[in-house]
């Protein structure tokens, strides 16, 4: 894929860190980004290579039954917390000085193994925690057309998609990428993504869903099944939707 078009989607969609405090987390009301926070320019600044923690824009407990309150505070303030807090120090440690995300993923397979792994966690999760939201629904409108496009349905992509969940063994991510105008599945073993340049998978991330134990076992246990089956109750479309090119 094009670089332009890359560093215009992760612009996109990381915009929530723009206005993050450091700190406490925030809980917003909203639970869709402002329109406005969402228009960024080629000049706009990311604070590159300084990782920050989104702010959860909906409050722990509100995606009951399907994710539990507990899991949430504890994969948010401990997990997430502390990926944020690792790739910083590893980015100071290892002097690293590529301009933006980006670059920090294009060249990810000369970087240590703690910038990798802390460094997929910190963006991995800031944009999980907006692939979710409280109530329900199903995709509509263009991302529903390229959905049944490249699947033929929603039953048959969530189908697929539970699949790659399901079989990604040990700790991972299954997602949902655009790539070359079409969407794939697949999945990254612990916390790769598609962006990152020696990944197997690859493609501008839509959907993705974290199939570590610790986002499901507290309230699942060995049941990812279940997770995943639920999980489907707290996808928030209107970001993915937002995610296509
Ligand atoms: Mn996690």
């Amino acid at each position: 894929m094009k670089k332009t078009n890359r560093r215009k989607f992760i612009k996109k969609s990381l915009q929530a860190s723009v206005y993050t405090a450091i700190g406490a987390p925030v809980i917003l009301n909203a639970c869709t980004p402002k329109k406005e926070s969402v228009e960024t320019t080629e000049e706009d600044s990311l604070s590159p290579l300084s990782f920050s923690q989104i702010a959860l824009a909906y409050p722990y407990d509100s995606l009951e039954p399907n994710i539990d309150t507990l899991t949430m505070d504890i994969h948010y303030n401990k997990h997430h917390a502390a990926y944020i807090k690792n790739v910083n120090e590893a980015i100071t440690e290892d002097e690293i000085e590529y301009a933006d995300v980006i670059d920090f993923f294009d060249n990810i397979s000369k970087l240590s193994i703690k910038a990798r792994n802390n460094g997929g966690g910190a963006w991995n999760h800031n944009f999980f925690w907006q692939c979710m939201h409280p109530g329900s629904g199903e995709p509509s409108g263009k991302i529903l057309e390229a959905i049944n496009g490249s699947f033929g349905s929603v039953e048959k992509f969530k189908e697929e998609f539970t699949k790659a969940a399901m079989t990604r063994f040990g700790s991972g991510w299954a997602w949902l990428v655009e790539d070359a105008g079409a969407l794939k599945i697949g999945s990254t073993p612990n916390q790769d993504n598609p962006l990152m340049v020696l990944s197997d998978f690859k493609g501008n991330p839509l959907l993705g869903i974290d199939v570590w134990e610790h986002a499901y076992y507290l309230h699942y246990q060995n049941k990812r099944n279940e997770y995943v089956g639920n999980w489907w109750n707290v996808v928030n479309w209107d970001f993915v939707a937002s995610n296509l090119g």
